[in-house]
């Protein structure tokens, strides 16, 4: 008699235990759910108040407006036009610097060097560099979590903001314009990036007067500017705006981190 009631209370113990339990990681997930939106909004208005003359406030709302509530697969560049409206930059005309497969070593450049200007240094990448964000049908929530990759699905809401943004930074290069390649590949230019599709076949003479390719890699070794792939930007480039190349490495580049504008290449 005594053993099964013990064993009565053992089983009563368990439940009792596993179904708290589940309450405890139900609010935990909960809170880490809820708390990642307001999160985001947080990370989203706090990088733009690093950037004067923006209604922050305005500036997130116009943004969330391109893709809350829908389909995470089904967001086009152009819903985005509202927030690039909204978030016009002045450009910096001869120092505004693009790049492909040099994320890290370009923005550690402009982070020392803060004359030259990549579009995540502006207000319209700044707010959003380096995160990951949608929306679903029927939630008025933004999730960091769960959301497609870039090549899931073609009008995804994080690419089709790329997408966007970068064509609004090449309509806006003027003068001498850099772009940043990866002398450590053997094809340090592709046509297929967001720089070889989007961005080269929108510089127009004779608002850009030059392209100027920084071709970097860790050793001497890498390519160099007479890489094949490299001709290819030649024959994209517009009629009238001048084209160079220079190959040099990242030591090299340190070096001209701490130069003033334009002498450094
Ligand atoms: O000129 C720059 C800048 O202005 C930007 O707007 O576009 C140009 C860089 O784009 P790109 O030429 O396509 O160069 P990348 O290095 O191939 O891709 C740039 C970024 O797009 C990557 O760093 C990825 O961003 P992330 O995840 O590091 O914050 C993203 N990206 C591109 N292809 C991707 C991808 N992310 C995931 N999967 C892929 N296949």
């Amino acid at each position: 008699m005594a053993r099964s009631l013990d064993r009565k209370r053992c089983i009563i113990v368990t439940v009792v235990t596993v179904v708290l339990l589940i309450i405890v990681l139900g609010l935990v997930l909960g809170l880490t759910l809820r708390r990642d939106p307001e999160q985001f909004e947080t990370t989203f208005i706090d990088r733009c108040e690093t950037f004067e003359g923006y209604d922050c406030k305005k500036l997130w709302t116009t943004f969330e407006q391109a893709y809350v509530g829908r389909d995470p697969c089904k967001v086009t560049p152009e819903d985005y036009d509202p927030f690039i409206a909204a978030a016009s930059f002045k450009p910096a005309c001869d120092r505004m610097m693009f790049w492909s497969k040099t994320k890290d070593v370009v923005h550690a450049f402009t982070e020392k060097n803060p004359c030259f200007v990549t579009l995540e240094d502006t207000v319209l990448g700044g707010v959003v560099d380096g995160l990951t964000w949608c929306g679903k049908e029927g939630s008025s929530e933004t999730f960091t979590i769960g959301c497609p990759g870039w090549t899931d699905c073609e009008n995804n809401t994080v690419r089709s903001f790329w997408n966007r943004a970068s064509v609004a930074f090449a309509d806006a290069a003027c003068g001498d314009v850099t772009a940043m390649l990866n002398g450590a590949l053997d094809t340090p230019f592709s046509s297929a990036s967001i720089f070889g599709s989007i961005e080269l076949p929108r510089f127009t003479s004779p608002k850009v007067k030059r392209l100027h390719i920084l071709l970097v890699s860790q050793t001497n070794s890498g390519a160099n500017c007479t890489n094949a792939s490299l001709q290819e930007i030649q024959k994209t480039l517009s009629a009238g705006i001048t084209y160079s190349c220079k190959d040099m490495t990242e030591a090299q580049l340190q070096q001209c981190s701490h130069k003033p504008c334009g002498n450094c290449w």
